[in-house]
């Protein structure tokens, strides 16, 4: 079993368009988890890459008149312009038009024909057929007997397919998630996935005929494969199945399959039977965020709510866009985004509270001691107290993906160092020159507490603790800090040459 790694992936993304923030909100979740895993001196595979497959895609690049791999030849590098702008510090980036994916999907494709059980099967596909569509409808999904989306007669198609004999895998699943109920997070997916099972599962044509933009299937390539059969296996491909067995034995089973609940029978139920009929160990973890809505609905382009994450980054900034997602909206709840709350947050989280917290010591450290953190003769604050009673709750917090308390938890140390200054009154300290003992054991309270909270943040906004780590000259470079060592109180040398940078967050109007 792979345990050398921490192994977390995004879903691979539709490229039939541009991201929205809904994509980024997943993305930017899943860096934020796969930087806070290597802060704590994990070995860390995040992986994240586009779905280029199947009849979406398809018809996307029909429509503007395009082949399909033109199509997403020229889409691929406009997600990960979008990534590159959001510093998404994914591992690898895997395209399923890719060779190597080809390769593994279709070897995954025989192990499963090839299991012995007959679990792949020609079958005789017949329904009710809106050929807009192109989706089979059942009788009583259609009004007035046409199709509900577009009012046209439906057909009756009869398509032989290979079929996947899901139905076989009710007991194995079950028992699977009997085992570890922390299979499927939060509960209430878990609670979904189980009920679906429980209430049978049906067998799943894993082949077309009616398109070929797809995996030939290799004992058939009259067929080619189902797009989320393929999309699926790019979790193994990229973990070496099929073309590196040592690398996949160390990095596989994915530790967290990071996905929006809209995708969860797909990850719960399909991929894991697949995995088990293709004699593979199924994912630890399938963990399913909610929806990033806009006037109650999810956001999507296609009824056009999308957002361009660009529309934010340009007004925000990288930072205070890769917080707010994180902070305002509880993990694994749907939220609803809105230009004034996320003003909101920037102002009083990152302008008035960190921002001005690193400015007002940076400044005084300048003022009083010219630039240089001064030795401390001993302060008795209770900010180290605070500090490692909040780094504890953010591991604890993090390690259930509770993504915004682990930042309340952060920001607890922000508030209580505010506070501090204001109880301490540094600035009316500095007149007497009969207290430099106490204004250099305040500064330093002030600027270790900086120091420590460079760290903390640095998964979340590895722009601003960058920043934040040069002002404050530490030598030592943040990328090699590592938890929970670099939390601990007394890190910072005095003799350290501080200097006053930009302010971290500029105050934007509301
Ligand atoms: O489903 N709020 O791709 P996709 C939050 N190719 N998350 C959202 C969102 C929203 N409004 N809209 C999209 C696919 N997402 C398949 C996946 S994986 C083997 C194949 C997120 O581009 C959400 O996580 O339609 C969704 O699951 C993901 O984007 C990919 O959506």
């Amino acid at each position: 079993m792979g345990r050398d790694v921490f192994y977390i992936t995004t879903p691979i993304y539709y490229p039939n368009d541009v991201p929205h923030i809904g994509h980024a909100y997943n993305a930017v979740a899943t860096d934020f988890i796969a930087r806070y895993h290597r802060l704590r001196g994990e070995e860390v595979f995040h992986l994240t890459g586009t779905d280029e497959h199947g009849l979406k895609i398809q018809r996307a690049a029909e429509a503007a008149g395009m082949e399909p791999k033109a199509w997403v030849d020229q889409m691929e590098p406009r997600w990960r312009e979008v990534w590159a702008r959001l510093d998404i510090a994914y591992d690898d980036y895997i395209r399923t038009t890719e060779p190597r994916h080809v390769t593994a999907v279709q070897r995954m494709l025989r192990a499963v024909h090839d299991n012995g059980r007959d679990d792949i099967y020609l079958g005789l596909y017949e329904g009710l057929y809106c050929v807009s569509c192109e989706l089979y409808y059942t009788e009583d999904e259609l009004i007035d007997g046409k199709c509900p989306i577009h009012g046209r007669p439906v057909e009756h198609v009869r398509e032989e397919n290979y079929f996947f004999r899901l139905s076989a895998y009710t007991d194995r699943l079950l028992a699977w998630y009997g085992e570890d109920p922390s299979r499927i997070e939060p509960e209430t997916r878990r609670n979904e996935v189980l009920s679906l099972i429980r209430g049978g599962l049906q067998d799943f044509s894993i082949s077309r005929t009616n398109f070929d933009w797809g995996i030939p299937l290799p004992w058939d390539p009259n067929h080619v494969c189902y797009v989320w059969f393929d999309a699926l296996t790019n979790y193994i491909t990229a973990a070496g199945y099929g073309s590196d067995e040592g690398r996949f034995a160390r990095v596989w089973p994915a530790n967290i399959h990071l996905i929006g609940k809209d995708i969860l029978r797909q990850h719960a139920v399909y991929w894991p039977a697949m995995l088990m009929a293709g004699g593979v160990e199924p994912p630890r973890q399938v963990w399913a965020h909610g929806f990033l809505t806009v006037g109650g609905k999810k956001m999507s382009k296609s009824n056009a709510t999308g957002i361009h994450p660009f529309e934010l980054l340009d007004h925000f900034g990288v930072d205070s866009y890769r917080y707010y997602f994180m902070r305002e909206i509880q993990f694994g709840q749907d939220g609803s985004f809105s230009w004034e709350s996320m003003v909101d947050r920037h102002n009083a989280d990152l302008a008035n509270g960190l921002g001005n917290l690193a400015s007002r010591v940076l400044a005084m450290l300048g003022s009083y001691f010219d630039g240089v953190v001064p030795a401390t003769p001993g302060d008795d604050s209770d900010l180290p107290k605070v500090i490692e009673e909040s780094r504890r709750r953010y591991d604890e917090l993090m390690g259930t993906l509770a993504l915004g308390s682990a930042l309340t938890a952060v920001w607890d140390i922000v508030g209580r160092a505010n506070q501090y200054l204001v109880e301490r009154e540094p600035w009316k300290i500095a007149k007497d020159d009969g207290r430099r003992d106490e204004l250099a054991a305040v500064l330093y309270t002030a600027a270790e507490t900086l120091r420590i909270l460079a760290v903390l943040i640095s998964p979340i906004m590895p722009n601003a603790a960058a920043a934040l780590w040069t002002q404050l000259g530490i030598g030592e470079p943040l990328d090699a800090q590592r938890l929970p060592h670099a939390a601990r109180w007394g890190g910072l040398a005095p003799g350290t040459r501080t200097s006053k940078g930009d302010a971290l967050f500029p105050r934007l109007d509301s």
